[in-house]
């Protein structure tokens, strides 16, 4: 049935698009309630309010920890207007009713977002939002709830079809996404909380999120999907704006993350960088002098691949690079911001979807990465382990030069990329080589050479690029064949974990092939 709306409960802390509401409301009849900091700020704009502590007859207490806990507020929220004893109680007591409500939570999340303190964070734990969202959520036969400034036209609009009223199907919908939110909210305490005591994964949500957009299909047509953001607003595809372009797909959310974590690794102050995905694994990532020659670098890795990539930048994107991506087809591009001049050049391109971010992600930070296998989950820190050149264990005759130096610990951080096994090829601050994924490692070292002989050839060049360059690898070789591999392929000097059985053996081929060897003692598999 149709609900007239006569009188709303507005209680916010983020105060967008507040008055425009109020105003609206109010010139459609409707009588507004409303707490302190919303009151003051309806009152400013010019409007009748009246405060809710007039109705509880409680002035707002205790830093505002009470200030609608009250029978005068969940009474009006949760009588039914149909049941009789429901009616003569609120007759009794005096309750008006409150026909919609209007909150937004607290910013619990964004307070643990920008590292408050432990107290700030408690003191940002709403309490009467939840209690009252959740409340007219369950009344919802009667009352309508607005928990996200994004819906306060739709309100309008379905009011003004329905002559002041809401139209039942609306208010279902509202009351799940009320629901949703007030779930996502105690998700995000209890996961900051968990983090708090050093739990390593919380025991009931290893999965909590917030539905930020139903997606077209999944990995495949046949596969529904969604995209749930978890909250934490960290920067990357889940916080990006999209300037332009189609919606992204469940694919493109899942290569764009891996292109701006990946080169996320590539701290701005050390010059340009850019990361090119395919499937989730780095086709191409270089460094450069200019972002343009970055591109371009990682580029050359693999062109082939590169075709309907995802191009991740560690700068702002320019005019001189948006041209040079604009020759061929590529899906997204993610970027810590674009000038007018890269902007305009990419808007001729319709289907590029350019996402823009605030910042960088934070390489080192923590975090849970799940993962779902049939009836359970599994939960793990997040792979934010960093070595530095002190920490590498020279294990050959020679020692590696600073060039091979600095290209080893490139190559490094882009094995950390790429599924396992993982081998990276990389010469003056760029991949050369990048073999993915194979089961046998021996494989991903044969294939990434393969690739750099193909790309020798495309180049016109007279020897592959491999030559003269330093090998990744996830892992420890498990034989010598692999290293082997590496060294025909030309590789100079190896970079690797260490802690095979066979250590001995690889570290005599490795000499034996006047190779220099460091060992990192830690690994990234990544699968
Ligand atoms: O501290 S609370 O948990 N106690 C309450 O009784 C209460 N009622 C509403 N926080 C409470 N609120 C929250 O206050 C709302 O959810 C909203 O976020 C905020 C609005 O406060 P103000 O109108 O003073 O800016």
């Amino acid at each position: 049935d149709f609900a007239p709306v006569t009188r709303a409960l507005l209680s916010v802390s983020d105060k967008t698009g507040l008055i425009d509401l109020g105003r609206a409301l109010a010139a459609r009849g409707v009588e507004l309630l409303s707490t302190g900091g919303t009151a003051r700020a309806l009152r400013d704009a010019g409007l009748d309010v009246r405060d809710v502590a007039e109705i509880t007859g409680f002035p707002e207490m205790m830093d505002g920890r009470v200030k609608t806990l009250h029978p005068m507020v969940h009474g009006g929220l949760l009588a039914l207007r149909d049941n009789p004893a429901h009616v003569a109680a609120m007759a009794e007591h005096g309750i008006g009713p409150i026909d919609l409500l209007v909150v937004n939570l607290y910013p619990f999340e964004e307070t643990v977002a920008r590292g408050a303190d432990y107290e700030t964070c408690v003191e940002n734990i709403d309490i009467g939002g939840p209690a009252m969202i959740r409340a007219a959520a369950k009344n919802h036969a009667h009352v309508t709830v607005v928990v996200d400034v994004g819906d306060y036209d739709k309100l309008l609009g379905d009011m003004d079809q329905h002559d002041g009223a809401t139209c039942p199907r609306f208010r279902r919908k509202l009351a799940q996404r009320a629901y949703a939110r007030t779930a996502a909210y105690d998700a995000a305490v209890s996961t900051w909380l968990a983090e708090a005591i050093g739990d390593p994964a919380p025991r009931r949500h290893a999965f909590a999120g917030t539905l930020a957009q139903t997606l077209r299909y999944g990995e495949n047509p046949h596969q529904t999907a969604a995209f749930y953001t978890d909250g934490t607003h960290r920067p990357g595809v889940a916080t990006a704006r999209q300037v332009q372009g189609k919606e992204l797909s469940y694919n493109n959310i899942n290569d764009t993350d891996a292109a701006f974590e990946l080169v996320s690794e590539f701290a701005p102050g050390n010059g340009p960088a850019c990361a090119i995905i395919k499937h989730a694994n780095p086709c191409g990532v270089a460094r450069g002098a200019t972002l343009l020659e970055a591109y371009k670098n990682a580029f050359d890795c693999d062109r082939t691949s590169a075709f309907g990539g995802i191009i991740a930048l560690n700068q702002p994107l320019d005019a001189a690079t948006a041209q040079e991506i604009s020759q061929i087809f590529t899906e997204v591009v993610i970027a810590p911001g674009a000038d007018d001049a890269a902007m305009e050049i990419f808007a001729g391109k319709k289907n590029l979807r350019l996402l823009l971010t605030e910042r960088l992600a934070d390489p080192a930070a923590t975090g849970r990465v799940i993962r779902q296998v049939s009836g359970g989950y599994l939960v793990q820190d997040k792979d934010n382990g960093r070595i530095t050149a002190e920490a590498l264990r020279v294990v050959t005759k020679r020692a590696p030069t600073d060039r091979e130096l600095s290209d080893m610990l490139f190559a490094w951080k882009v094995a950390k990329h790429v599924k396992s096994n993982a081998i990276v090829y990389a010469r003056d601050g760029a991949t050369v080589g990048v073999g993915a994924g194979q089961m046998s490692r021996v494989d991903s070292c044969r294939i990434a050479a393969r690739k750099a002989q193909d790309m020798a050839e495309t180049l016109g060049l007279s020897a592959p690029l491999t030559q003269g360059s330093v090998v990744a690898s996830d892992a420890f070789f498990p034989f010598a064949d692999g290293l082997m591999t590496a060294a025909e392929a030309g590789a100079t000097a190896v970079i690797q974990p260490g802690g095979s059985m066979r250590d001995d053996e690889v570290i005599a081929a490795a000499d034996a092939a006047g190779l220099a060897m460091v060992l990192t003692g830690m690994r990234h598999f990544r699968h």
